[in-house]
């Protein structure tokens, strides 16, 4: 018996993995949270039947939400990631050994303790001395922290339910309170090609904010076009003047010091959505 788990990735599009078995499945307090076995892509976050992340193609999203700041950064020594329960960023954050502390803040408790169970190859960061795990509401936590952070890693859920406050002004506001006066932050913000108000919007309310705002993109496979956007919001220091020459080689599978700099050179079509 074949058994497939789709995701509706828009109202007329879908994809689907062909699914060899459920190793998880619980409804939290916030959402129905899944992991399963695929043919594809190994193990499977999903929450609200939306991919997550997977074991095959993890890397890309979670190098790219946190080298692409950490090294636009001078000397990176306190990091926080907001959602990002599965603890893919915080592992690729302490790669860096300018890091002292990388704080996640993750409001479902239950995404971090089947991560740690089923996906250890993700969250194995999570039990490093120099992490710590805050089971709370991403916002509340962001406004009761001010000038603390170097870099802050937004790795949320799509714009819906929940998340839609991960991806407003406001909260932008309070990250960059929350940062130290030469913080940076990034945001993941979705598809360029299906969420183009999405990114226009963003890219208008953060630029309104930090005086630097730059997006770059990353291909994950598992996401809605393949093609995905981050857009970073920084308050001194800028990513097209660092020399990538200076950036030192990581233990990494999809980042590279010369990817660094490239990633910044957007399509036309993505480029019109931010000028
Ligand atoms: N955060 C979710 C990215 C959005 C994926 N969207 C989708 N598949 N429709 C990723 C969490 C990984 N730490």
């Amino acid at each position: 018996m074949d058994l497939w788990f789709t995701e509706l990735q828009t109202p007329g599009m879908k994809i689907s993995c062909k699914t060899t078995k459920v190793l998880y499945n619980e409804k939290s307090e916030f959402q129905d949270i899944g992991i399963i076995e695929t043919e594809q892509f190994g193990r499977m976050l999903v929450l609200d039947d939306i991919i997550q992340t997977n074991i095959e193609d993890e890397f890309v999203y979670h190098e790219m939400i946190t080298h692409v700041p950490l090294f636009t950064h001078k000397n990176p020594k306190k990091a926080l990631v907001i959602g990002g329960g599965d603890g893919g960023a915080i592992r690729e954050i302490l790669k860096h050994p300018s890091i002292e502390k990388a704080v996640l803040v993750e409001i479902d408790g239950k995404v971090v303790e089947a991560s740690k169970k089923y996906l250890p190859e993700i969250s194995c960061g999570l039990s490093n001395e120099r992490a710590e795990v805050i089971i709370d509401d991403g916002i509340k936590y962001i406004k009761e922290h001010k000038n603390e952070f170097d870099v802050i890693s937004v790795d949320s859920t799509d714009p819906i339910g929940p998340a839609v406050g991960l991806f407003a002004a406001d909260f932008y506001k309070a990250i960059y309170e929350a940062l130290k006066d030469d913080g940076i932050f990034v945001a993941q913000t979705e598809s360029p090609f299906f969420n183009k108000d999405l990114i226009k919007r963003v890219n208008k309310d953060i630029r309104s904010i930090f005086p630097i705002t730059r997006m770059y993109t990353g291909y994950i496979p598992t996401y809605p076009g393949g093609l995905w956007s981050f857009t970073m919001g920084s308050k001194k220091y800028d990513p097209l003047e660092v020399d990538e020459t200076q950036i030192p080689e990581l233990d990494t599978k999809y980042f590279t010091p010369q990817l660094y700099k490239a990633t910044f050179v957007l399509p036309k079509f993505a480029q019109d959505l931010i000028k």
